[in-house]
């Protein structure tokens, strides 16, 4: 018992694998896969001495489990309990060595206190603030939908086009940390594709923003009248070198000014109408024709004076840069195609050779001059300056359901938006009668008036409570964090409810310290992004408010492959392919199972099901335990290892190693299969002595558990073999083998030829040297070779005519 629980001393390893969504048809093999390499590795690690942190939880906030609910009228928590049990007993069954006294669940109150005081501080600096944002309506169910219940623009429930409706939401401002974010990535091992998701997605962009003034001219041609908030039109550019080229203007129509001109101008009122609808995605794709409406007005380009048209069109992004471009036709794509169907002028700016021209005093001059000489310019009269844009959204993090963590704010008539005390964390979720979304688009706890009425923490006045609950993300930010202080939660927990509030990240400050950054942290492609990025965003908070000791939560990312069903496709119900770890198990055993999915493939491939492949490493457990068992019944008079055997097992123990350190799991079993192989046939003139014996079995260990631990046993070892010391290796067996055999043509030798480990080699790569030997060259140039005979570590005849 205990083997598995975490150390207290020798360096520490933290290893963390993604935390499942606990959902209701069980742990796939998409888990057992990627839980699996982990679990070797971890394996690997302890017994190399390794203080090792293994840990895992259940990310059980979410939609499914509250969608299930809905369905059939029980409690979220109860549905979760019993998908969180059944995933455990699988994960036992399958031999996985997580220390479960660290155990977390992102739905326990005393997990989801923390994630509140989380969001709590952000409120604190300025980080969470409410605003109007569009969220995805669905009509018929009368709901907000996440994008993820967003299928082909079709909501997931009933089929119903989904619509766009604007719902004041909690905003939390990431982009305040997107530098951070970017250069914070030099710090860690990432593998690069990792690297290149988290960059792409923040998508900074380098430029200058330039002040376009509206012509007075144009707002005398009728349109005075009108009182526009705006006097002048600000964009955003990654070309300050194409200022000559901007012919017009388009700006987005949720710009203040289109606003402005909606109110007297029913055209323009319609067209802003029509752009809601549509999604970014589809106004941004550059296969879509582009469609606008003139705006009446003009603005003057500060460069030469022009008096250049503004139009209105929903390819310009309200929420990029400012809302609001100088379009270049010649240089631009899109401003291209907008400029070609409405008929507006295109000045190339920038020829083949990429120098100026139509640009007045800077022609000839090299673009990337021209652009520093434009913006110095600009700012010096004032109307521009370099400018970094990001693409990196603000993160909106309010749900509309009700399985999820309550947001802990509080609306006050007087003081406004007030975090609740955190003495008075957790805001526990109520017990409610139905689970759906209210018909307004609120959260069922909307409708629950015990607790949405409540005092304000600041004047004591009557309020209301916030009813919108966290997005999924929110658990998974800080759940590393969460292993390292576990104990310390359970602590908390074990003491009255109305215990006075210790913070329990400064309590815990030395087990953070002992343990983060996380060394290994191994999860899916599909979490490359988003969780990741939320969670390093998270941990850089808490970094600065001096809370947690490391910036970056992750030193090493690592993304794991996928396994396809045995037709080649995804796996999924509807195709009826799916693979459950548990049924193989059933009728194999899990090593098996376990060895064959770290066989199957490399760690980060994409790879099929394959019963036949199955059946193969069956064979070799079969073999394996075969061998160790006859060579163990053998022991009773003290033997002694040929050096052959020696050195097939210690080259294997260096090779094993190295491949797990770097998660070659397959070709680690591979070389232990070759290796049984040879001893098969050495053993037949040498005996394999006991201290051999254990290094096989502790090799096999972290793969085949069961197998190992059961052989181990026939040793009479007092204790288990996944507490005994990974084997050493005998340096002097991995010595190269060098011989030097004779070289023959027609049969008469004519060079001796010197190969290194004659016996890892096969034959063509050996006549290939013979035949590169100078001595050998002058014979055979120009003739043709018939024949080339090797006898392994013997000699080479090349014959020719
Ligand atoms: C003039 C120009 C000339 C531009 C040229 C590009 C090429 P990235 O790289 O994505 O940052 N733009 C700016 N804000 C926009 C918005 N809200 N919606 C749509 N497009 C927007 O792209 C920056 C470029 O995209 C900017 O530079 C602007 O067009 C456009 F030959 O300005 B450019
Ligand atoms: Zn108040």
């Amino acid at each position: 018992m205990g083997l598995y629980k975490t150390k207290e001393k020798g360096d520490k390893k933290y290893i963390l694998v993604e935390f499942p969504y606990p959902s209701g048809s069980g742990l796939h093999v998409g888990h057992a896969f990627s839980f699996t390499g982990a679990d070797v590795y971890a394996r690997y690690w302890r017994m190399k001495g390794k203080r090792v942190l293994f840990p895992m939880g259940w990310d059980a906030f979410g939609l499914p489990t509250e969608n299930y609910a809905i369905k059939t009228k029980r409690a979220p928590q109860k549905v979760t309990d019993e998908n969180t049990a059944m995933f455990k007993r699988q994960m036992k069954r399958l031999a996985y060595s997580f220390d479960w006294e660290r155990e977390i669940n992102t739905t326990d109150p005393d997990y989801y206190k923390w994630t509140q005081w989380i969001f709590i501080q952000l409120f604190k600096k300025g980080l969470a603030y409410k605003k109007e944002m569009p969220i995805n309506w669905c009509p018929i169910c009368k709901t907000g939908l996440a994008n993820e219940e967003v299928i082909d623009g079709k909501c997931e429930r009933c089929g119903a086009e989904v619509s766009r409706r604007n719902m004041s939401q909690w905003i939390v401002k990431i982009t305040d940390y997107a530098d951070k974010l970017i250069s914070g990535l030099e710090k860690t091992d990432f593998i690069e594709k990792v690297k290149k998701a988290q960059i792409n997605w923040i998508g900074k962009s380098e430029g200058a923003k330039i002040n376009f003034q509206l012509s007075h001219a144009c707002r005398q041609a009728g349109i005075t009248n009108y009182e526009l908030e705006t006097k002048n039109l600000e964009v955003f550019t990654t070309r300050p070198d194409t200022l000559y080229g901007a012919t017009f203007m388009v700006i987005a129509p949720e710009h203040q000014l289109s606003l402005d001109l909606a109110k007297k101008n029913n055209e323009i009122e319609e067209y802003i109408v029509r752009s809601r609808k549509k999604s970014e995605l589809e106004r941004t794709e550059t296969e879509k024709e582009k469609i606008g409406v003139f705006s009446g007005l003009y603005a003057i380009n500060p460069i030469n004076n022009k008096k250049i048209p503004i139009w209105i069109s929903d390819f310009v992004l309200a929420s990029y840069g400012t809302g609001a471009i100088m379009s270049v036709p010649a240089h631009d794509k899109r401003d291209y195609a907008f400029a070609k169907k409405y008929n507006l002028p295109i000045i190339k700016v920038v020829d083949d050779e990429g120098r100026m021209t139509n640009s007045d005093k800077l022609n000839g001059m090299m673009s990337t001059e021209a652009a520093k000489e434009i913006i110095k310019r600009l700012t010096e009269m004032k109307i521009g300056e370099k400018t970094n844009s990001y693409h990196l959204r603000d993160w909106i993090f309010s749900r509309q359901h009700y399985w999820g963590e309550p947001i802990p704010m509080i609306n006050c008539p007087k003081c406004g938006w007030v975090p609740v005390d955190e003495k008075d964390l957790p805001i526990k979720l109520p017990e409610v009668e139905a689970y759906q979304p209210t018909s307004t688009g609120e959260s069922p706890l909307a409708e629950i008036e015990e607790f949405v009425n409540c005092k304000c923490p600041v004047c004591g006045g009557t309020a209301r409570r916030e009813t919108d609950t966290m997005p999924n993300w929110a658990g998974s930010d800080w759940y590393f964090l969460a292993y390292a202080m576990s104990q310390k939660l359970k602590v908390r927990k074990s003491k009255s409810e109305n215990d006075v509030f210790v913070d329990i990240f400064s309590d815990s400050r030395e087990e953070l310290k002992k343990w983060l950054p996380v060394d290994v942290y191994i999860g899916g492609d599909e979490h490359n992004t988003l969780h990741l990025l939320y969670s390093r965003f998270i941990v850089n908070f808490l970094y600065d408010i001096g809370v947690v000791p490391v910036a970056e939560p992750y030193d090493k990312r690592l993304s794991h492959g996928v396994i396809l069903g045995p037709d080649n496709q995804r796996m999924s119900k509807s195709k009826g392919n799916v693979i459950m770890p548990e049924v193989v198990a059933d009728k194999y055993g899990v090593d098996v199972v376990r060895l064959y999915l770290m066989f199957m493939g490399p760690f980060d491939g994409t790879m099929a099901w394959n019963e036949k492949t199955l059946m193969g490493v069956k064979r070799f457990l079969d073999k394996w335990e075969k061998f160790v068992e006859k060579q163990v019944t053998s022991l009773k008079s003290k033997v002694e290892s040929g050096k052959e055997v020696k050195k097939i097992i210690n080259k294997t123990v260096a090779g094993v190693s190295k491949d797990v350190e770097v998660f070659s799991f397959n070709t680690a079993v591979a070389k232990q299969m070759e290796m049984v192989n040879k001893l098969q046939v050495e053993s037949r003139k040498s005996k394999v002595e006991r201290e051999e014996i254990e290094k096989m079995i502790k090799m096999l260990a972290p793969f085949a558990p069961y197998l190992a631990e059961e052989m181990w046993g026939l040793l009479k070892e007092e204790k288990s073999v996944h507490v005994s010391f990974w084997p050493e290796v005998e340096e002097k067996y991995l010595k190269e083998d060098r011989i030097t055999i004779p070289v023959a043509i027609n049969g008469k030798v004519r060079g001796q030829l010197s190969i290194i480990n004659y016996q890892l080699r096969i034959k063509e790569e050996i006549v290939a040297e013979a035949r590169k030997m100078p001595q050998i060259v002058k014979w055979i140039e120009g003739k043709k070779i018939i024949k080339e005979i090797y006898v392994p570590g013997k000699m080479i005849n090349l014959v020719i005519n």
